[in-house]
């Protein structure tokens, strides 16, 4: 039993409802179900893996917790009987301490690994804000802090006990743990670190992703990312000390430490610090312990994700861990020219280069494993970003292809997708997904079940937008979804100029019999980004005209949904039709927003990468429409010499990139449309001409859309269609993905 459910039950029952609101209500519940879901204590596994994480992205805990704890749905029938409808918890804002993909990962698999009954915790920082809100003004986006503990936090204990001192050379920080339980199978632990003791210590917890244009920016991202990689690693290691003595060897074998991105790759140093500073381990001992110990995960090949520390820097805030990181690098050194690496690879793979300490590469030779997050990707770092590492370190390299859970994007987002589901091949995939794939060969039958909830899901959203964003979507309109962070290579732009071009069409006469349709966009763009802002406003600017146009807005609608975030994906993917996944290939690490969507039953309109290849390869190309250019196309496109302005030859493309600049709509005089224009047509000093391919795929892409359009005119085929994705998207449930993490790399 995970839960004292009739202590639960008894306590809702007996909950006095009148007179208080909703964040009264909601902390009292949660509360109650802290003290009945945590009574009983975790059982203690002999070997652990934690997940170092920047981020963690979990959104709203309420339903979630409700869900996993099993007292979901007599919460809400006690609610009722008091006439509360369960839904007004909605108006509890997400905890986002995070950004997008890598931080929703990390809660996905903290949520699989608990209902694995895999004892695999999380560390991080407990941010005093969170991502911030995005509001729009006049089009353009604006960013508002996100107090989200206003509305209180229960459901983490603040754990005063075991508070620990962080180091810096010119002060010293606590570190206060804020404990998060992730109920499943099993209680795990998500332990998130405050910085506390002074006003510059209190700064280092205070917002996810500080602006680091400036050397001060620098710094304090740097104080971050040692903060949490050092209170964590030192707290295994005194922990271990406790229950083991000085038994340093034994300490992979009890801990499995997994790096989410190059962000907590310190914590290597840092171990290494503590064994030979602190206990007097023989350095080399150390680094080996080290070696066995860690694994790190790569989540892009974007080359300025990938951090470099300043030695001045470091030196200045981590004298020790700056003469670490030399004695590192000089091991390093030594060991490649042991195995006959010629100067110029271990160029290629130093910790250190001309005073810039590589985190990849310092993860790269430390770590027992290196993983990417599709197959694409692991085979893109194996040949290109990391192909010298991977020439002399051939085994440390392995895939992880993504997940997501399928108890918040389908059971809790989809509870009448799960329903027909149920009715179809039972509950059993409830608790072992892979029953999922029962579904194959009964699709046709479902068919007509699908087309109904897809309805009421779009009635459920369009509603939703409506109440939120004030835009009118009239029933049964096609929904081409694009959500994600915004992003130049995902190309959101390009999916403008589709959009103006099926507008241009629809009001010449050139495309007929168009089924009507809305394209829903959902994302924030980092505040300093001027290009991706100049998106958001150009879509908006888009928008406004179209939905305006009597002549086709009974056909054609836009929408830029505000303030894009876990509570509004979930029901973004419920009521799609169409997963527009478009990045240029090669550069989506994987995606993960393509696989909730495809698991309610959306069809993928993409491009051959990331994961997408993977969910065709599964699902069936005749269930998705994939265009454009390859890896393969796009390296021989730079390799000849790429002439965007050849694209723009086509009167259709012409017209519809024109519009930025030819005065169809205003960026209210901030040049943000001819910057968008001229990175198309001429580039800038730091990139060619249009160098994520939007022109060339363009054309491409605007048939897909098409095509996907006429299909849909056959429901029953087209719910088929969708159908067929929801009957294969097992495979991307994290539960298989935890599944290989702990079994290949963690040994949990
Ligand atoms: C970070 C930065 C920071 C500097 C400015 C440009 C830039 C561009 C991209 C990033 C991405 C950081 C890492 C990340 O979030 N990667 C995402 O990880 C997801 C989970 O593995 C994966 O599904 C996404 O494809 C990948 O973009």
């Amino acid at each position: 039993m995970l839960m004292d459910k009739e202590k639960f039950i008894a306590g809702l029952n007996g909950l006095d409802s009148n007179n208080k609101d909703v964040i009264c209500l909601y902390n009292e519940i949660s509360a109650l179900a802290m003290r009945c879901g945590t009574a009983e204590a975790e059982k203690p596994a002999a070997r652990n893996a934690y997940y170092l994480s920047m981020e963690f992205l979990i959104g709203r805990s309420f339903y979630n917790n409700l869900l996993e704890l099993g007292v979901l749905e007599e919460t809400a029938e006690i609610l009722a009987k008091k006439g509360i409808d369960i839904s007004v918890f909605e108006e509890i804002e997400d905890a986002a301490l995070g950004n997008g993909g890598l931080g929703r990962l990390a809660a996905c698999f903290l949520d699989s690994a608990a209902g694995l009954g895999l004892p695999l915790h999380g560390y991080g920082i407990r941010y005093r804000y969170g991502l911030f809100k995005q509001a729009f003004k006049n089009g353009f986006q604006t960013e508002l802090p996100d107090d989200w503990q206003r509305f209180g936090d229960p459901w983490s204990v603040r754990r005063e006990d075991e508070k620990r001192t962080v180091s810096f050379a010119d002060m010293s920080v606590t570190a206060v743990p804020y404990d998060m339980p992730v109920f499943g199978k099993r209680t795990n632990r998500l332990r998130l670190w405050q910085a506390e003791g002074s006003d510059e210590a209190e700064k280092i917890s205070e917002y996810l992703y500080p602006a680091d244009d400036t050397e001060d920016g620098k710094i304090l991202r740097l104080r971050q990312e040692y903060f949490f990689s050092a209170a964590s690693v030192g707290e295994l290691l005194d922990k271990h000390v406790k229950a083991h003595g000085r038994n340093f060897e034994a300490f992979a074998r009890y801990n499995a430490i997994q790096l989410n991105d190059t962000h907590p790759v310190l914590a290597i140093a840092e171990l290494v610090r503590l064994l030979t500073a602190d206990y007097k381990v023989d350095f080399a001992a150390a680094l080996e312990i080290a070696k066995k110990t860690f694994s790190y995960t790569n989540h892009t090949v974007l080359p300025e994700a990938l951090e470099c520390w300043n030695g001045d820097i470091i030196k200045k805030i981590l004298p020790d861990i700056y003469a670490l990181l030399v004695k590192i690098h000089l091991k390093q050194k030594e060991e490649l020219l042991a195995i006959g690496c010629a100067e110029k690879e271990i160029a290629e793979m130093a910790v250190c280069a001309y005073n810039c300490f590589s985190m990849a590469n310092l993860a790269l030779y430390v770590c027992k494993t290196v993983n990417g997050v599709a197959r694409l990707h692991t085979e893109i770092l194996k040949d290109s970003l990391f192909k010298t590492a991977y020439c002399y370190f051939p085994e440390k390299f392995t895939n992880k292809t993504n997940g997501i859970t399928q108890r918040r994007w389908l059971m809790l987002c989809n509870k009448e997708l799960s329903a027909l589901i149920d009715k179809a091949i039972g509950t059993g995939w409830r608790s072992d997904i892979s029953e999922l794939g029962k579904l194959c060969g009964k699709t046709a039958g479902l068919a007509d079940g699908f087309a109904e909830v897809k309805a009421e899901k779009k009635r459920q959203l369009f509603d939703y937008i409506k109440a939120r964003d004030g835009v009118e979507i009239p029933r049964n309109f096609l929904v081409y979804a694009q959500v994600k962070r915004l992003h130049e290579y995902k190309r959101q732009l390009m999916t403008a100029f589709a959009i103006l071009e099926i507008y241009n069409g629809l009001k010449d006469g050139s495309i007929k019999d168009f089924a009507p349709s809305v394209f829903i966009f959902g994302a924030k763009s980092a505040s300093g980004y001027r290009r991706a802002k100049a998106v958001i406003k150009f879509i908006n600017e888009i928008a406004v005209k179209i939905n305006a146009d009597a002549q086709t807005n009974g056909l054609l609608r836009v929408v830029f949904v505000c303030n894009y975030n876990v509570s509004y994906a979930e029901k973004i993917v419920a009521g799609s039709d169409v997963s527009l996944q478009v990045s240029t290939a090669g550069l989506e690490a994987s995606g993960t927003g393509n696989m909730k969507l495809m698991m309610n039953g959306a069809v993928t309109c993409g491009t051959m990468d990331g994961a997408n290849i993977e969910i065709v390869e599964r699902a069936g190309a005749e269930n998705n429409y994939i265009f454009g250019a390859t890896v393969e196309d796009i390296e021989r496109l730079k390799k000849e010499g790429y002439k965007p302005l050849e694209y723009l030859e086509r009167p259709a493309h012409a017209r519809a990139v024109n519009a930025l600049v030819d005065g169809s709509f205003s960026d209210g005089g901030t040049g943000g449309f001819k910057e968008l224009y001229d990175s198309l047509t001429v580039g800038a000093g730091w990139h060619a001409a249009d160098n994520y391919f939007v022109l060339y795929d363009l054309e491409s892409y605007v048939d897909a859309l098409l095509k996907i359009n006429a299909d849909y005119k056959d429901r029953r085929v087209f719910a088929i269609k969708q159908l067929e994705n929801v009957a294969n998207s097992a495979y991307f449930s994290s539960d298989r993905t935890i599944k290989e993490y702990a079994e290949d790399i963690w040994e949990i």
